[in-house]
């Protein structure tokens, strides 16, 4: 990746030799090209800036030097110009994932009130442009905003960070959950012990603690992020509590009922489950509910399996009365965006009879996996994460 930036303080974005190793540019990953605006001026002062028309406060960049910049750097239509700008569109991870699949950025940093709107439609006509933001708050300059971003886009290409799997579980990846704490030696520091399960060996556990410390965490400091809690028609999603387990318990039996009638003598937990099998598996399970009219009518559970990237879906239930209102199509929805950001892929079974689940479930992305084993009388459907 080529990265250029135009900017009228060189010296602001000297950091950028520091914070990317230098084996990145050596290796050829990166190319870094720091540019001064002023050199495509062409007046003895340098002048970059003018007062803005139709009046008001400050100076605004002068469209002439960028022009000359977009020329002198061959900026051509598989190029990104990207324009950092307090109205520009919000950077994100999403935004950082999409940029580094690009094999050019240039940069341009603005100054003062701002560039004249004049550079970015130009430059549209000749790269993509991008209007980007760091955030709602106000800055002098693009340059940070130039920082921030690089550096967001370049640890993603591959071969720059070192261990990749540590990107994969990072919290805003793919909308996932904020970061669970960390500890490392000494085991007690402080009168403070390290947690007990991150030194018990037991990986599935350590995987299944970091989640729940994950949402914990992410639900008292950032519950936006949390999967959409409500359908389309606001009904809201909830995560069901102890006290859910006699409605799941008559939920449960009501949605198997028909199967049980349809397929007699066949095994299904589901339907011969007792208030206690309930209440147990509701620790073990992150369960998602919908009421209507103060009744519980659709439930969802998913948790993390021991190999700490598959997320288990199960139950994914909807009472008989309000079936084909595409509540079962938003839970299933809802639990796989709940997944923490470790998993890699969604499983779950279903009745090797019941065809119309099947075809419910390919409908939403699960493929039929013959080769795994699964339950008697059930199937095994697998879905790959999409980090999209
Ligand atoms: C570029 C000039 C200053 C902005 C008058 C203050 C980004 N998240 C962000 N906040 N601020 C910027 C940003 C600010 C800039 C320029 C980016 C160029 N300024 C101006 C408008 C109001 N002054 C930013 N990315």
């Amino acid at each position: 990746m080529r990265l250029d930036y135009l900017t009228i303080f060189p010296d602001y974005l000297a950091p950028l030799r520091l914070s990317l190793p230098g084996k990145a540019v050596e290796s050829g990953l990166l190319e870094l090209h720091v540019h001064d605006l002023r050199s495509w001026t062409t007046d003895k002062h340098r002048t970059v800036d003018d007062t803005p028309y139709g009046g008001g406060a400050g100076m605004v960049m002068k469209p002439e030097p960028f022009g000359a910049a977009f020329d002198a750097l061959e900026i051509e239509p598989g190029d990104t110009i990207v324009f950092t700008t307090p109205s520009g569109e919000r950077f994100d991870q999403r935004v950082a994932e999409d940029l580094a699949t690009r094999s050019r950025l240039v940069f341009a940093c603005g100054r003062y009130e701002g560039i004249d709107q004049r550079v970015i439609d130009h430059a549209r006509t000749r790269a993509e442009a991008r209007e980007i933001s760091l955030g709602d708050y106000v800055l002098n300059g693009g340059e940070v905003a130039a920082l921030a971003i690089t550096e967001a886009v370049v640890r993603l290409l591959p071969g720059f960070m070192g261990n990749a799997a540590s990107l994969v579980e990072e919290s805003h990846a793919a909308g996932g959950l904020l970061e669970y704490p960390v500890f490392t030696k000494p085991p007690t520091w402080d009168d403070r012990s390290v947690p007990d399960v991150l030194r018990s060996g037991d990986h599935g556990a350590i995987a299944r603690w970091r989640h729940e410390q994950a949402r914990r965490r992410t639900a008292e400091r950032r519950p936006d992020l949390l999967a959409p809690s409500a359908l389309a028609d606001g009904t809201p999603i909830e995560r069901a509590v102890p006290g859910d387990a006699g409605e799941l318990m008559t939920l449960q039996r009501a949605c198997w009922v028909q199967e049980a009638v349809a397929n007699p003598g066949a095994p299904i937990p589901a339907f011969a489950e007792s208030l206690d099998d309930v209440r147990a598996w509701l620790g073990e399970w992150d369960t998602y509910v919908v009421r209507r009219a103060g009744r519980l009518v659709g439930a969802v559970r998913g948790r993390l399996e021991p190999d700490g990237t598959t997320w288990d879906i199960g139950r994914v239930m909807v009472a008989p009365d309000v079936q084909g209102q595409g509540l079962g199509r938003a839970l299933l929805e809802h639990v796989q965006a709940a997944a923490p950001a470790a998993a890699t892929s969604y499983t779950l079974f279903t009745g090797a009879g019941s065809d119309r689940n099947q075809r419910i479930y390919k409908k939403a992305g699960f493929r039929l996996r013959t080769d795994l084993p699964a339950p008697p009388g059930a199937v095994v459907l697998v879905k790959q994460r999409s980090h999209a």
